[in-house]
């Protein structure tokens, strides 16, 4: 940005009250609304009355919304500034924000308002609900919980941005053909997404390539010059973020790459005007496509240049941003936060110091203590192979002057360890931030502890875990910054939203104070010994799993019985989260069929749905297993109603929202020690479902908080795990146990593949090897049993209700409100000075 440019901006910020920019509060009666309404419909959107199109319906009404947000945004922006207030910025490659329409008019409380207007137009809100299609931009947990923190920071009133890119094709649409998993781009934004504005006033630039060149400046003192980059321009595009009925609003501001207006001149001469043209293409490709990957890949060029966009637009933006009100760095990390959403914004922490160093002029010890005061890590997973790197040939090439800051920063640290340390090698070689070896590589997680004053892991054991293994050296280093952060969920969503008839009961019994407060579900505790409460919980869930019910016949052509027992694995496709195991005992349970043995029998609806990586082979085969039994199981007669299988495609935020009110039973089943958190876990809780689960991630704290009587607990431990690593003997355990001997066979046998010979030998082989990470033979007896005692609990209603009713009332803990709080009270310490 040109400096005149920066002054007319100041201007601005500073006649916050001029005319133009004074607004009168928009009024949220349906007379106004509807007439709003009409005028976007007529007026900004040009179409008539006969047009039957629900896109522009829908579009009207968005425009109508967010004139509402709109007003209350710009007030919360002002006080921000005027308070001065420590902000912080959460910077993530992955929002999954899902549908945004109901979240508004909810936390607007203007969803009954609506729905009248639209009456008098003979429109339904439900339809125009329909028509939004889901912001897709991530893969799972890591960026639904990023979409969750944002609606808790902005309903608990905290300065807190979002930061990430907006990828014009969001995660693959998941076909299922023939049982495989087809992938289909997702151009999410075809149709414009009337929720965004684009910014085109704070572009910044980012370079990349070139080459640097180290010279004294005219104080004597080093300057670094970073010179024939290519550059490309990022352009911000914001998304209003509501607080719950509280007048703030929040911004999530989404980068997208853009060519800059230069092009190649020798080329222009030589007259090859389009290849010139062409050449700019590059820049518009960066922020092009989500990685649908949810474990790293290491080394892609294009990986890397989105990761260092959103670093480096990011901090200019906050720093420009920041020196607009103030003179020089000073306080600058007093009042700045950047919280890193795993490594993949790590860059972050070598750009800061290049921005501090080579554009601003600090010396390397002053801008290392800002960033080391500013910069906060969390972790994610614990799989090892998961942990990203980078070669540092990529990074020369890619970025030269951030891997020469890189290097230094390591030389500083390694100086720090051996003298903490002195003589041991080992640990030298361990804790580098550079591997060596092989083809050097850069370990970004390194550089985020090394960069950081925080590190976290997002439950309990995870953070255990992170200390005593994956980061135990730096543990023993750094103690005092390592903390842990258990994940939520934001109960606006994941079941205000989502389940309004539990919303209308829960309301009805308590009031509606959990809505912003969660603990207080636990009033409901009390209510599960009456009958009468008890059979209106269980009507509320009867009538969530008939509309589940209905879109698992639309979408998979399978007829639920609402009467069974729902049982539901809905999470990315992964080996360890063992939807393998789930499948296994699916046709343990058909085998019992077979041979007669259902007295007693409660008849199940098991739902298995996500995606696969597309490159990940082993997770696709375990997609065209379930697809395979489920053809089986579902037009065998001698099956009837007793049990279902079906595989639900194009799992995604809104199906989820549908999903988890109409579930009694979620199944949590990774292998101990390997599920980070989990937070689907935590939505299916709050909504009424009875987990059947290991000693994993938040499995752990979600038994703590209902009690064990209230839980299916199964299987190994993590030290357990450990333990049995080495030595274990998958094909002895098969030999022992009759049901899996008989499951085995059966799969063996080839009697879900007559087709195809041999298409599943490599996912049994993985079950028999005895180097199966995931012990999923081992858990097997333990599972059946559990799932026994489940279905048990099940013919008792009133037992199980009274459970059901408890999980909703001990889920209180699992708010991202709670998670929030800690992040400010014990990371961010968020402040706003006293208005004068
Ligand atoms: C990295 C580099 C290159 C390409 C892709 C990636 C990449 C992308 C996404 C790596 C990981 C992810 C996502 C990870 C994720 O979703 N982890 C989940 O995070 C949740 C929120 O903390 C936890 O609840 C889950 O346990 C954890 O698996």
């Amino acid at each position: 940005m040109t400096r005149e440019y920066e002054s007319s901006l100041k201007v601005l910020v500073n006649r916050p009250n001029s005319e133009l920019s004074e607004l009168k509060k928009l009024t949220t009666d349906a007379d106004t609304l509807a007439a709003n309404f009409k005028h976007y419909f007529n007026h900004t959107l040009g179409r008539s009355g006969n047009c039957d199109k629900t896109h522009y319906y829908y579009s009207a009404l968005v425009m109508t919304v967010r004139d509402r947000l709109m007003e209350r945004w710009k007030e919360t922006q002002l006080s921000y500034d005027e308070g001065d207030c420590k902000r912080a910025h959460y910077m993530s490659l992955e929002f999954l924000m899902g549908r945004a329409l109901s979240n508004s008019m909810l936390n607007l409380d203007i969803t009954e308002e609506v729905r009248k207007a639209l009456h008098r137009f003979g429109l339904e809100l439900e339809e125009l609900r329909e028509a939004e299609p889901d912001a897709g931009l991530g893969n799972g947990g890591l960026g639904r919980l990023a979409a969750c923190f944002l609606d808790s920071c902005a309903t608990l009133g905290l300065p807190v941005r979002g930061y990430g890119l907006r990828y014009e094709y969001g995660m693959f649409r998941q076909k299922i053909e023939h049982g495989r998993q087809i992938e289909e781009p997702d151009h999410w934004l075809r149709d414009g997404h009337p929720w965004e504005m684009e910014r085109p006033e704070y572009t910044v630039r980012v370079h990349f390539g070139g080459r640097t060149v180290h010279r004294r400046g005219y104080d004597g003192s080093l300057v670094v010059d970073w010179v024939d980059t290519n550059d490309v321009l990022a352009v911000p595009y914001d998304i209003l973020i509501p607080g719950y009925r509280n007048n703030t609003v929040n911004t999530l501001r989404l980068w997208k790459g853009e060519a800059t207006d230069e092009f190649d001149l020798d080329e222009f001469n030589e007259g090859s005007y389009p290849e010139a043209v062409a050449a700019k293409n590059d820049a518009e490709h960066i922020t092009m496509v989500l990685y649908p990957n949810d474990k790293s890949e290491n080394g892609k060029e294009l990986r890397l240049r989105q990761q260092y966009l959103l670093a480096s637009a990011t901090l200019q933006d906050v720093i420009t941003h920041w020196l607009m009100n103030h003179n020089g760095f000073g306080q600058f990390a007093d009042k700045n936060c950047f919280q890193l959403n795993d490594t993949h914004p790590t860059i972050a922490v070598a750009e800061l110091m290049r921005l501090l160093i080579d554009i601003y002029g600090l010396e390397w010890n002053r801008a290392w203590e800002i960033t080391t005061r500013t910069m906060a890590y969390t972790n994610h997973t614990l799989l090892p192979e998961a942990l990203e790197k980078w070669p540092v040939r990529l990074f020369q090439k890619l970025l030269p002057r951030s891997m020469e800051i890189i290097f230094e920063i390591n030389a500083r640290f390694l100086e720090q360890v051996s003298h903490q340390w002195p003589g041991d090698n080992d640990r030298l070689s361990r804790m580098s931030i550079i591997e060596e070896g092989g083809e050097k590589m850069v370990r970004m997680a390194y550089l985020a502890i090394v960069g950081s004053y925080s590190v976290n892991g997002v439950a309990q054991l995870h953070s255990e875990l992170l200390r005593e293994g994956l980061f135990r050296d730096f543990y023993e280093l750094w103690p005092h910054k390592f903390n842990n952060k258990t994940n939520g969920v934001t109960q606006r969503r994941w079941l205000a939203m989502c389940n309004p008839e539990l919303r209308q009961l829960i309301n009805n019994t308590i009031g509606e104070d959990w809505i912003s407060d969660l603990d207080q579900l636990q009033k409901l505790a009390p209510h599960a010994k009456k009958a009468a409460f008890r059979k209106k919980w269980r009507a509320a869930k009867q009538h969530n799993k008939e509309r589940l019910a209905k879109l698992v016949e639309r979408k998979c052509g399978v007829r639920f019985n609402t009467e069974a027992m729902f049982d539901v694995q809905v999470k990315r496709i992964h080996e360890y989260k063992r939807q393998l195991l789930n499948v296994l005992h699916v046709i343990h349970l058909y085998n019992r069929i077979r041979k007669g043995d259902t007295e007693n029998w409660t008849p199940r609806c098991v739902l298995i749905g996500g995606k696969a990586a597309p490159g990940y082979m082993r997770a696709k085969r375990i997609i065209r297993l379930v697809n395979n039994v489920a053809a089986k199981i579902n037009n065998d007669p001698l099956v009837g109603d007793k049990l279902k299988l079906v595989f639900f495609p194009n799992y995604r935020v809104s199906a989820m929202e549908v999903i988890c009110p109409g579930t009694d039973l979620s199944e949590q089943v990774s292998t101990a020690g390997k599920e980070a958190s989990g937070t689907g876990n935590m939505k299916f809780m709050m909504n009424g479902a009875l987990t059947i689960g290991t000693l994993d991630g938040a499995n752990i704290e979600i038994r703590e908080e209902v009690g064990d009587d209230h839980f299916f607990l199964f299987g190994l431990n993590a030290e357990e795990v450990q333990q049995r690593q080495g030595g274990y003997d998958p094909n002895a355990i098969i030999a022992a146990d009759n049901d899996l001997s008989q499951v085995m066979s059966l799969l063996e046998s080839g009697y879900f593949n007559p087709l195809e010979p041999g298409l599943f030998n490599d996912v049994i082989d993985s079950i028999r090897d005895p180097n199966d990470p995931w012990m999923t033979a081992a858990d097997f007896a333990d599972y059946v049993r559990a799932q026994q005692q489940a279905a048990e609990r099940y013919r008792d209603q009133d037992a199980w209700v009274a459970s059901s009713i408890l999980n909703t009332a001990g889920s209180g803990k699992f708010s991202t409100d709670r998670t929030m709080r800690q992040y400010n009270e014990e990371i961010w310490k968020l402040h706003c000075e006293k208005k004068k």
